[in-house]
């Protein structure tokens, strides 16, 4: 007999009955059946056991079942690749104490992005709390638990098994309310461990949440509507809330003649190459984009966004007069418009829908005017930072240079992430892949089927905001596990690699083909052209020199070091984007490229 065949049949002996009645995190685990999550990415811990046991049931029936990640913060940023790619809920687990505080930083990175994702976290029992029990969390250990309170919208602790089922439908409820966001739930062993009354939820969430609430406000769609045919030269900004309503937005776009500019982390909801579009606004943006809104448009539209400092330019003055239109399903978005013209609250596509049809019910002659007047005013154009290095065939590499491939050689249907340092700008600035829905059929991949874009098949994905790095790599592995149909491109520094770099092992572990392209310049990239431009102290940013690909090789999975613009055009993408598994390529990249960051100089050297 084989030993993997005793090791199975020993576990089987050691199986718990599938007869025993149904624990509290069945009944968890049934509630998230129920609302079609598939994975929960966690690590594994005593506390949490009753969660895991649950799990091992229902992956046994066919159910839902664990993604095991590295560290916590990894699983939850695993969470948030998830449900950017499915447009479910992100659920992610950790046990008590550490495991906690570890899985923080990914539940604040969701939460500043509007990403819903529910966190679980388990805690000794009841019984043992102020005693000094292991990894005690509660408000009698090291809180743990409060310290979600700050970067949740739901946070609450389960006291008593007769709460568990509120509380849970509480939580799931609040973290998908759009736009999304974060919601944390911490349980002790014991009740987790509870006897639930039924297996069966009492509530049938599903049935609450889909289809979701499209609501308008009309008089206000009714005033924008009276406002842009008093203004011909329209410009619309599109934000990261737009993730359902690119059609619509783009509908509009071609009805009005406007002419667009995107957010950084709303560029993968667009043709890059879109005649009407001016670039990227904001982080790593381009000088297009500040262009057009420096011409004083006549009026200036911007759909689902939250004007942070990345968003905006720096709260750029160009764009928050009162010229602006704000048009947002969340208050809290609006609330950081205030100079603006008018707010739109409201369901964005149903809004954009309903000012199409408005626009249109009106005589034809009027829509053709605004249209003639328009399409005079405007000329489109995309201005990168430095065509002359993205063009390059220097060695080495320029990161420009590597863009330019990355867009070429990668199929329409990859999805790209960039994680915070140079990666996000350089991506930002200079990857314009293939357009999805223009170049039907792809003469350049026939293997892949066309495929209408949507925010889940946003073909760039980057963090806003709270930024914290290693966030792409397991937002990768997340995306990848949602769906493996599509490959997965993850651009990041070597530094966000060394402190993140093992999650690469579960994309192996799980059969994943996500590509891991490491910008390797020995240095925290960003902090060193930032003190740069800054003229700061030169301080703090060197990173040991490492070969990324043998430490790849080391954990089995393929490597190749990249020195210049011909190695890169002689690997094989296609091979590399079909494996069943991770690639790494270590890009040995010009590390005095300064990247396009101008806009953040400005910032930190200090606000008005
Ligand atoms: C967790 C965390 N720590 C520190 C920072 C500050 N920070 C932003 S970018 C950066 C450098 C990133 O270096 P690397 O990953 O090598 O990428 P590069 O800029 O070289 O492309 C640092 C330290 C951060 N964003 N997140």
């Amino acid at each position: 007999m084989s030993s993997s065949v005793t090791i199975a049949s020993a576990a089987r002996e050691l199986a718990p009955r599938e007869t025993a009645p149904a624990e509290l995190a069945d009944l968890l685990v049934a509630y998230l059946e129920q609302i079609g999550v598939e994975y929960v990415f966690g690590v594994p811990g005593g506390a949490i056991e009753p969660l895991f046991n649950a799990l091992a049931r229902s992956q046994r029936r066919g159910g839902l079942r664990p993604v095991v990640a590295r560290h916590e913060a990894g699983a939850a940023f695993m969470a948030d690749g998830y449900a950017r790619e499915t447009g479910r809920l992100g659920v992610c687990c950790a046990t008590s104490g550490p495991g906690s505080t570890n899985l923080i930083t990914g539940v604040a990175c969701a939460h500043d992005n509007n990403i819903p994702l529910l966190a679980i976290s388990g805690l000794p029992a009841l019984p043992s709390f102020g005693r000094g029990a292991f990894q005690e969390s509660s408000g009698t250990g090291v809180n743990a638990f409060a310290m979600f309170q700050h970067c949740t919208r739901y946070n609450a602790m389960v006291s008593h098994p007769s709460q568990f089922e509120r509380k849970l439908a509480n939580a799931l409820m609040t973290a998908q309310r759009a736009p999304g966001g974060a919601a944390h739930l911490a349980i002790p062993l014991d009740i987790l461990r509870s006897a639930a009354a039924s297996a069966t939820p009492a509530y049938d969430l599903a049935a609450l949440f889909e289809p979701k609430p499209v609501l308008i406000d009309e008089n206000a769609v009714q005033a924008l509507k009276a406002e842009l045919q008093r203004a011909p030269r329209a410009v619309f900004v599109i934000g990261a809330a737009c993730f359902d309503a690119i059609e619509a937005i783009m509908a509009l776009v071609d009805l009005t003649k406007a002419l667009f500019v995107t957010t950084p982390d709303a560029k993968g909801y667009v043709n890059p190459r879109h005649p009407a579009y001016c670039g990227v606004f904001g982080f790593g943006g381009h000088g297009s984009a500040d262009a057009l809104l420096a011409s004083a448009p006549d009026i200036v539209l911007a759909f689902g966004t939250g004007f942070g400092e990345f968003v905006s330019g720096g709260w750029c003055d160009s764009l928050l007069n009162n010229r602006l239109v704000h048009i947002d399903n969340s208050e809290e978005n609006l609330m950081r418009s205030p100079m603006a013209r008018r707010h739109v609250l409201g369901h964005i596509r149903a809004g954009c829908e309903r000012l199409i049809e408005l626009l249109k019910a009106d005589s034809a002659a009027e829509i053709n005017e605004l249209r003639k007047l328009a399409r005079g005013l405007y000329q489109a154009e995309v201005t990168l930072q430095a065509p002359e290095s993205y063009d390059s065939d220097a060695t080495p590499i320029k990161p420009q240079r590597l863009m330019k491939t990355l867009s070429e050689r990668c199929p329409p249907t990859t999805r790209f992430f960039a994680d915070i340092g140079n990666s996000m700008v350089w991506t930002a600035h200079y990857l314009q892949p293939h357009d999805r829905r223009t170049q039907r059929p792809y003469p350049n991949f026939p293997e892949r089927m066309p495929e209408c874009r949507s925010g889940t098949a946003s073909w760039l994905r980057v963090v806003m905001d709270f930024c914290p790095m290693g966030w792409a790599i397991g937002a990768a592995v997340g995306t990848a596990r949602g769906n493996p149909s599509c490959p997965v491109v993850c651009v990041a520094g070597d530094g966000a690699y060394l402190m993140s770099g093992q999650e690469i092992t579960v994309a192996a572990m799980e059969q994943l083909t996500v590509v891991f392209v490491i910008l390797n310049d020995s240095a925290l990239g960003m902090v060193k052209h930032g003190q740069r431009l800054a003229q700061a102290e030169p301080i703090g940013y060197q990173l040991p020199e490492v070969d990324y690909c043998k430490l790849a090789e080391s954990m089995g999975i393929p490597g190749h070091i990249i020195n210049s613009p011909q190695e890169l055009d002689n690997l094989d993408f296609s091979a590399i984007l079909q494996r069943k598994g991770p690639t790494l390529l270590d890009v040995r990249i010009d590390g005095e490229e300064v990247p396009p960051m101008a806009r953040r100089m400005k910032t930190l050297g200090g606000l008005k």
